[in-house]
Parts: structure tokens; C-alpha cells; sequence
């Protein structure tokens, strides 16, 4: 395969560039450039070039895979740098997306053409960097100081006309991008050249821009996009070479940083887990039409995500009066949706005929692949499935949501329990990326590759969890909440252990969080266990529950809360019921980094648990269920990487 390859047309020569999947800047990429730069500029016969790519997008930035290496010449500022300084003006015709790496290139050659579904970007601090080879530097001469702090410290990317208006692009065009790219270089030739960025002048902006630009960087948790942030307001004070130097420094000081090494781990994780080798070379079954049972919370937000990505939904509740409260659940996510800008009226309209709502389960007939997510009782989930069996068709899957019951449970008494498996949503479901894939025994292999590709269209992160209580993700939930009750008995405060958990990168700490969320669902869970015969020791938990005290929704729950406020206010009150329990441990973890580290190495021996007994299927799956389901900061990678990163032991 020729990476890049060289055509004419006329005196325009038209160098494409083809590594796929995304055009990535490898090393030999890079050298390729620079090689065809010399060449094109020793040719007289060549008056532009037109820079384009093969295959879905223009460059995807620099070659991620290489970051562990050691830098190998030319850098890929220089070939940046020998673009822009070739005698032959370039000009880059973008599709797809141009980021990091790729549109710093494009800033390089002297024009930037765009097709209108083409987006651009430097989301190099989702990767724990910042641009390297001139995206703090350039951006701000191209498209003005406060464009680039946004698209460099943000990370997100801007559509065509966005960057159009920003001045990013000189044209976005219809059709045939390569001969538009040729028109519009043709026309240039017969005008003045305009400046190479590097030469333009910035505007500066005012002391208060910048502050309150580095208030909102700070919330990132992680350090990038702060000194992305430095290093543009650096460009902005000092020359084009030392603004250079100064973010070459400051690239390469964050491409070896644990931070950087926890975010590229998760990136590749994430590409990974929606097909995994469980389910390679199997045909997933079709699933135009979704089944959806039950419209709560839970069945309206899954009929939302699914609807979304375009399929049909048939809603079933038991009477009338449900099936239109659950269709106003339904519509109300996109009525959000509308409110936020993302969809418009007609949009919302179009979903909304999408959904039928019916009480008659034989309506199910028309589905490919059904949801349960009704109540979590055995019976109530059990009686749903009987109906299932009864009208779906023969081929039709059949799925539960349970988060806590055993799905073999669920499954008895199915004629063919090979259409049977558990997917396990993520409240609020149109809107949590985690789908846990949960086989049964009998499950077929083409019944997990649906599961799977379902997930993948509803653009979430599918990962196959095997069959235990809480399955992954709430198994180490499990642990961790009594691990920090653990801590609080030994006497470390409760706003404490919040705080530790905060100051390590979670929003909220364990007992914030259980009182954000009610304190009760776990303690009906645990009662139900104790009706089972189970033996459950009586838990913290319990022992506020039973005061009334079931988190914000009472006022009340591991703090105290003023009326109309929801700011936790540490409680006597707690003190006083949870005062017998808590003992003073001097061994006990003190500091707040301690605490953290304490609690971590909890979900890492519980995430090794799952591992050696088979329930998740590598230790990449169970940092994503943490990260995806459950506010793990995405920078540290997850339980299990947290601990191999370090190579400490867990406990
Ligand atoms: C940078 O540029 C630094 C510079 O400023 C300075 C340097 C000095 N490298 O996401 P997909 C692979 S930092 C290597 O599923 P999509 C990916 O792993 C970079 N590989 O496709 C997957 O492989 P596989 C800044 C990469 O269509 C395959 O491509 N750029 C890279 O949903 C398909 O990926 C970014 O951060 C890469 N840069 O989305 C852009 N990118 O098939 C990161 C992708 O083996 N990339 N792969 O699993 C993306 O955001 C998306 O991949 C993209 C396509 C939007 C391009």
C-alpha cells in the first residue's frame, strides 16, 4: 500500500494521503511529507498543492499508538513547519474530521477547503496532551484567542460552518471535495497570497478573559487542559519560536504523565469493548423494532436511546392510563432535547411516531428484540417473560434489565432460552454510556453479538459481564460502600471520606452520592435478602434508614440538609445514631490521599475477584463499567489501572 501517493493536474499537484483507519501521522507519514514537500518544491513545473485524504476522514492526528515511544524525526512540528514554508502554496482538503495532529497540518498549508459534514479539532486533552505541533500557537493567529482556548482547553470539535465562521476554513463546499480543492487553489494563484499563519498578528484579550478561562480549564480535574491553557497565553505574550519551544516542552512533559498514559489506555479500551473476540465472526441478528416493557424511568430512557438511534419502539405497560404516563416519560427526554438546542420540534414530532405505545402484549409480535424493565421482583419480571414466550416471535431476543436478580432466575421456564440474555441499562439510559451484556448459560453466541451491536448502536460501551450479584459493576459498588462504612467505623469522618473520594477526581464522595440517590434501594435489597434467609449484617446504612433519614429526597440521610438546599451539612444527629458503631482506630487511613488509596484498592481486589472467577473477561472491561457507570475520573483509568500503573499491589 502507498501511503502517499502523487497525481496531477496540471500545475496542481494533488498528493493523497491513505493510512487507514484514520489517516493517523505515523513517522513514515511524517517523513513522506516531508520528502514530497522537497520534491514538489524542486519541480517548476508545480505551482499548488492540494493536500486530501483516502478512506471516511482527512487526518485524524498524530499516530496515538506511537506516544509510548520514543520520539522519532521529523517531528511533527517541523513537518508542520516545512509545509507551511514550502515555496508552492498547500492547500488541505478536509472531509471526515481533521483533528489534532491532522488539523495542525491543515493550519500549515496556506488554505484549508472543507466538505460541509466535515468537522475540526484539537482534542488533544482528551488524551491528557495538549496540540504539539502548533494548535496553541497557530489556532490563536487563525481563528482569534478565544476560539482557540475554547477548542483547545475544551477538546470538542467545531462543524464546517463553525469553523468557517471562525475563520479556520476559507470554503466549505458541496461535492467533489478534490476538484473543488483544485478550483479554489487555481483562483488563489491568480491573487496575492495571503500570510502563512505563523506570520499573522494575535489580538490580545483582557486579564479577565483569562481568568475566568482558567477557572473553567480547573474543572477538568486533570492538568491538561491548564497548561494548554499556559501555553496559549504564552503565544499570545511572546514570539512565534518561543511560543514553539514552549509547547514542545510542555507536550512532551504531559505525553509521559501517568494522566496521559490513563487516558490513551481508556481511549484504546473503549475502541476495544464493542467487539470483543466473544463475538467475532458471528452475524448479530436484525433489530429494526424494539420491544419496550415497562415505561418508567428506566423503559422510557431505553425507548428514548433506542429510538434515537433509529429504530421503532412498541411500548407496553398494563393499562391505558401507563401507557400514556409512559409515553410522556418518553417524550418529555426529547422535549429536553429540544429545550437544549439539540433536536427541533419536528425532530421530537418524528421520534414521537416512532413509538406505539399498547397494554396488549400480542402487539409484541412485531418486534425483534424485546426489553424488560419493569419492577425489580422475581415473580412481576417472571410473569412478564411467560407473556414474552407466549406472543413474541420464535427468532425474536428477549432481554431482561435486572441490575440485582439472577437472570437464570428469570429465564426458567422460557421454551427457548438460547434468545434469552440480560442487558443491563445505566439510569438515565438515553443518556449513561455503560450497556453490562449479560449471557445466560443458554444463551445462542448470535443472541451476545446482537447485544452487542445493539450497543454499538446506541453508540454506548458494551461490556460482557458474567452472572453474580450486582454482575460488575454493582458488585464493586457493593464493596466500596462498605469499605467506606468500614472507614467510618473506625473513626474517620464522613465528610472525610467525601472528601478524599473528591479530591481524587470522583464529583461525589460514597455517602454524597448514596444520598443523592436515596439510601433505601439498597436497603430494601438487603431486607429482601433477610426475607430470603440470608444472613446480611446489619449495615450503617440500615441503622439510618430505619431513623428516616433515606438521603435529600427526606431532608436527611448521611448529613443533614437545610430546606431547599442541597448542600450536605455534617450531622450530630448521625453522630448520635451511628455513635455505638465507630471505634477510634489509630491504624486507621488519615490523610485524604490514604483514604482514596484505601478505598481504590477496595474496587481493584474486588475488580481481581471478578476477574480470576471469570465474570468480566479482561481488566480493561471492569475500568470502563467504573469510569462509564459510576463518575471513576476517566484520568486515572479505572480500579484495575490505577494499581497496575503505580505497580503496587492492591492492599
Ligand atoms: C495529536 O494529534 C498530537 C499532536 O497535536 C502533536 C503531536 C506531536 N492514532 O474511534 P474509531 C484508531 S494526538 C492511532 O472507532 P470512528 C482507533 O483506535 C491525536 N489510532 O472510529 C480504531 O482502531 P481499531 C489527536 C487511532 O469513526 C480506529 O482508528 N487526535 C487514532 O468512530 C477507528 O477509530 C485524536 O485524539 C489515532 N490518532 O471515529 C483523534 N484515532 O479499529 C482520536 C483513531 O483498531 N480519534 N484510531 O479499534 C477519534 O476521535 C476517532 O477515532 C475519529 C473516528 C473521530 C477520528
Amino acid at each position: 500500500m502507498t501511503l502517499l501517493s502523487l497525481r496531477r493536474d496540471n500545475e496542481i499537484a494533488v498528493v493523497t494521503l491513505d493510512n487507514p483507519p484514520v489517516n493517523a501521522i505515523s513517522g513514515e507519514v511524517r517523513k513522506g511529507l516531508v520528502d514530497l514537500a522537497d520534491q514538489l518544491d524542486a519541480d517548476p513545473s508545480v505551482r499548488a498543492v492540494v493536500l486530501i485524504c483516502a478512506g471516511r476522514t482527512f487526518i485524524a492526528g498524530a499516530d496515538v499508538r506511537e506516544f509510548g515511544k520514543v520520539p522519532v524525526p521529523p517531528h511533527l512540528p517541523d513537518v508542520v513547519d516545512r509545509i507551511e514554508a514550502a515555496k508552492k502554496p498547500w492547500v488541505a482538503a478536509i472531509h471526515g474530521t481533521a483533528l489534532g495532529g491532522g488539523l495542525e497540518i491543515a493550519m500549515g498549508c496556506r488554505f484549508r477547503v472543507a466538505v460541509g459534514s466535515a468537522r475540526v479539532g484539537l482534542p488533544e486533552v482528551n488524551l491528557g496532551i495538549i496540540p504539539g505541533a502548533s494548535g496553541t500557537v497557530r489556532t490563536p493567529r487563525l481563528a482569534g484567542v478565544e476560539t482557540a482556548v475554547e477548542m483547545v482547553t475544551g477538546g470538542k470539535p467545531l462543524s464546517a460552518a463553525e469553523a468557517l465562521d471562525a475563520g479556520l476554513l476559507d470554503l466549505v463546499v458541496g461535492a467533489d471535495l478534490e476538484a473543488a480543492a483544485i478550483a479554489f487553489v487555481r483562483q488563489a494563484l491568480t491573487a496575492e497570497l495571503p500570510q502563512p499563519v505563523s506570520a499573522r498578528a494575535l489580538e490580545p484579550v483582557s486579564e479577565a478573559f483569562w481568568q475566568a478561562a482558567r477557572k473553567t480549564a480547573a474543572k477538568a480535574g486533570h492538568q491538561a487542559p491548564l497548561r494548554a491553557l499556559e501555553c496559549i497565553r504564552f503565544a499570545t505574550e511572546n514570539d512565534f519560536a518561543a511560543s514553539m519551544a514552549q509547547e514542545r516542552q510542555t507536550f512532551l512533559d504531559l505525553r509521559g504523565s501517568d494522566e496521559a498514559a490513563a487516558l490513551r489506555y481508556v481511549f484504546f479500551a473503549e475502541r476495544a469493548a464493542p467487539k470483543p473476540a466473544a463475538v467475532k465472526g458471528t452475524e448479530p441478528r436484525a433489530f429494526a423494532t424494539i420491544g419496550v416493557v415497562g415505561g418508567g424511568t428506566m423503559g422510557a430512557g431505553i425507548a428514548a436511546a433506542c429510538r434515537e438511534a433509529g429504530m421503532k419502539i412498541i411500548l407496553i405497560e398494563r393499562n391505558a392510563e401507563a401507557v400514556a404516563r409512559g409515553l410522556e416519560n418518553i417524550d418529555r427526554i426529547f422535549a429536553g432535547g429540544v429545550k437544549r438546542g439539540k433536536l427541533s420540534e419536528e425532530g421530537r414530532a418524528d421520534r414521537m411516531a416512532g413509538v406505539r405505545g399498547s397494554s396488549d402484549y400480542g402487539d409484541l409480535a412485531a418486534a425483534d428484540l424485546v426489553i424488560e424493565a419493569v419492577f425489580e421482583d422475581l415473580a412481576v419480571k417472571r410473569s412478564v417473560f411467560a407473556e414474552l414466550d407466549r406472543v413474541c416471535r420464535p427468532d425474536a431476543i428477549l432481554a431482561t434489565n435486572t441490575s440485582y436478580i439472577d437472570p437464570r432466575l428469570i429465564a426458567e421456564g422460557l421454551s427457548n432460552p438460547d434468545r434469552f440474555i440480560g442487558l443491563h441499562f445505566f439510569s438515565p439510559a438515553h443518556i449513561m454510556k455503560l450497556l453490562e451484556i449479560v449471557p445466560a448459560p443458554d444463551t445462542a453466541p448470535d443472541v451476545l453479538a446482537t447485544g452487542f451491536a445493539l450497543g454499538r448502536a446506541l453508540k454506548k460501551i458494551p461490556v460482557q459481564a458474567g452472572i453474580c450479584e450486582g454482575f460488575i459493576g454493582n458488585r464493586i459498588l457493593k464493596r466500596y460502600r462498605a469499605e467506606a462504612e468500614g472507614l467510618v467505623t473506625q473513626g474517620v469522618p464522613i465528610a472525610e471520606v467525601d472528601a478524599a473520594m473528591r479530591d481524587y477526581g470522583f464529583k461525589m464522595g460514597p455517602f454524597e452520592a448514596q444520598d443523592l440517590g436515596g439510601l433505601d434501594i439498597a436497603f430494601l435489597q438487603r431486607e429482601g435478602a433477610r426475607a430470603a434467609g440470608q444472613i446480611v449484617a446489619e449495615t450503617l446504612g440500615d441503622i439510618l434508614v430505619h431513623a428516616g433519614r433515606k438521603g435529600q429526597k427526606a431532608g436527611a440521610g448521611w448529613y443533614d440538609y437545610a430546606e431547599g438546599d442541597r448542600t450536605p451539612l455534617p450531622s450530630d444527629k448521625v453522630a448520635a445514631l451511628l455513635g455505638s458503631r465507630i471505634s477510634d482506630n489509630p491504624s486507621r487511613p488519615s490523610s485524604r490521599a490514604d483514604i482514596a488509596r484505601h478505598l481504590v484498592g477496595t474496587m481493584n481486589a474486588e475488580g481481581q475477584a471478578i476477574l480470576s472467577e471469570g465474570i468480566a473477561t479482561c481488566a480493561e472491561d471492569i475500568d470502563l463499567v467504573e469510569i462509564h457507570g459510576y463518575g471513576f475520573p476517566r484520568w486515572k483509568g479505572g480500579p484495575m489501572f490505577a494499581f497496575r500503573a503505580t505497580g503496587d499491589s492492591a492492599e
